[in-house]
């Protein structure tokens, strides 16, 4: 019998479980996707995250780690799902909902319950404590319940999940006390016990901050384009203020959580987050402005050919969905334009309805201007030369000031930098 079981093998949940079987813990990873269960059983992984094709495989040869489609009997069951929101921004709690359905059926008294899943507040004993109850199981009397949010950051995901300190939230005191014991056995950060709601408010928060304080930073983009002013040297000389630290303006907010977090808020207090949703907005608008900056240039003929640079969400990762790039692909392509994406290191597909390529010469041949939308560590030397030869126009726009704007000036480039005037 497994002593832990974890639903959803995705970029938290698998390196959850794999850390806990190699931890010791008899684990049981469940996913829906027969496909990941396969490849889990022979001790492999899709995913592409640094250093998670070594630990899986390293679970696997313990022996610790087996996965199949739906749970079985276990101590503690740990709800990793994806909950997304709708495109009218609303929540989509379906995963979450049918995973409680799902242990619900294998629970015993005395078992523990984690959501680690990013949710609305309230979730954890409104629907997943509601539907253990609908089982004759009530949270704080017959199960465990609590709320421990993930909180890695994709790129560094197994190093953050053993050293980031760790928020507990109880159903009950007893509850928290219960999955400390857990958590211990391989987080090495600090762990703070409260309740499931204040846990539950506290990880949207988090992603929420982040939110509206690159807002703040592309709304100063946005006036020291109007003001004359270089906004990157602006942020560096506020930010040797011992109690100010601007982020980096760029192209928009990506990935499946800094964008989506805060709608969770918006969603259920639309009454007191006007600022929350005024955020969301300017980050989703820097797209639309760029195209506006480049085509107010006068050199980007109708029709013609947009090399984007960087589909990935953000620097040296492989995974574009809803990132930046992909949406000025689609602003772009609607205002008329052809569209190529390039990048290092995303999987050369079409993602989202837009096709990404590996070949950067491909990319840029013809292009009557470029676009660099995410700051991987290799664009950062590409010569002004690597462009002239391939591209037909000689414009670029820079959304993370990272090219070598010398070397494309000497190629005969005008460069665009976003927060910088023309
Ligand atoms: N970005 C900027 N300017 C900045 C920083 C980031 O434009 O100064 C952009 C990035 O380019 C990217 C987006 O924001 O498009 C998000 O990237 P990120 O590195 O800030 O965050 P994520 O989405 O990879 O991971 C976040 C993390 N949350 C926080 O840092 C508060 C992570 O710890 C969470 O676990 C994760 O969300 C999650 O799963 O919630």
């Amino acid at each position: 019998m497994a002593e832990v079981c974890v639903l959803g093998l995705g970029y938290v949940g698998l390196p959850t479980a794999s850390v806990l079987a190699t931890a010791g813990f008899q684990v049981l990873g469940v996913d829906v996707n027969p496909k990941v269960v396969e490849q889990l059983n022979s001790g492999k992984t899709l995913l592409k995250e640094t250093g998670l094709a070594t630990l899986v495989s390293a679970a696997h040869k313990s022996g610790n780690l087996v996965a199949a489609v739906k749970p079985e009997a276990s101590d503690t069951f740990i709800i990793c799902v994806p909950t997304p929101v709708t495109p009218d921004h609303g929540v989509d709690l379906r995963a979450v909902e049918a995973a409680a359905r799902a242990i619900a059926a294998v629970v015993k008294p005395g078992n523990l319950v984690i959501l680690e899943s990013t949710s609305p507040v309230g979730t954890t004993r409104n629907v997943v404590g509601r539907i253990l109850s609908e089982h004759g199981l009530a949270p704080g009397q017959d199960v465990h319940l609590c709320y421990c949010p993930e909180r890695v950051l994709p790129g560094n995901t197994i190093a953050e999940l053993i050293n980031n300190d760790r928020i507990i939230g109880g159903f009950t005191r007893e509850s928290a006390e219960h999955a400390q014991e857990i958590y211990a056995r391989f987080s090495q950060g600090n762990v703070a016990l409260t309740d499931d709601l204040t846990a539950e408010m506290s990880k949207l928060m988090e992603n929420t901050f982040r939110d509206v304080n690159i807002a703040l930073a592309n709304s100063f983009a946005r006036i020291a384009e109007d003001a004359g002013v270089n906004v990157w040297e602006a942020i560096q000389l506020a930010n040797r203020h011992p109690r100010v630290q601007i982020l980096s303006p760029g192209p928009g907010v990506g990935g499946h959580c800094i964008p989506v977090d805060p709608w969770f808020f918006v969603q259920a207090f639309p009454k007191h987050t006007e600022l929350l949703k005024k955020a969301r907005e300017v980050n989703d608008t820097q797209a639309e402005r760029m195209l506006d900056r480049l085509a107010a240039t006068g050199d980007l003929p109708a029709g013609s050919k947009l090399a984007l640079l960087g589909a990935a969400y953000k620097a040296n990762i492989d995974d574009p969905r809803e990132s930046p790039a992909l949406r000025m692909a689609h602003a772009a392509t609607a205002r008329g334009f052809r569209v190529s994406v390039h990048d290092p290191h995303v999987e050369p597909a079409t993602w989202e309805g837009v096709p990404i390529g590996a070949e950067l010469g491909a990319c840029l041949k013809d292009a009557a201007a470029a676009v660099l939308l995410t700051e991987h560590t290799a664009y950062r030397a590409l010569s002004g030369r690597v462009f002239a030869e391939a591209m037909q126009g000689r414009l670029i726009l820079d959304t993370r000031n990272w090219l070598n704007h010398a070397s494309l000036r000497l190629s005969g480039f005008k460069v665009l930098v976003l927060g910088r005037p023309a």
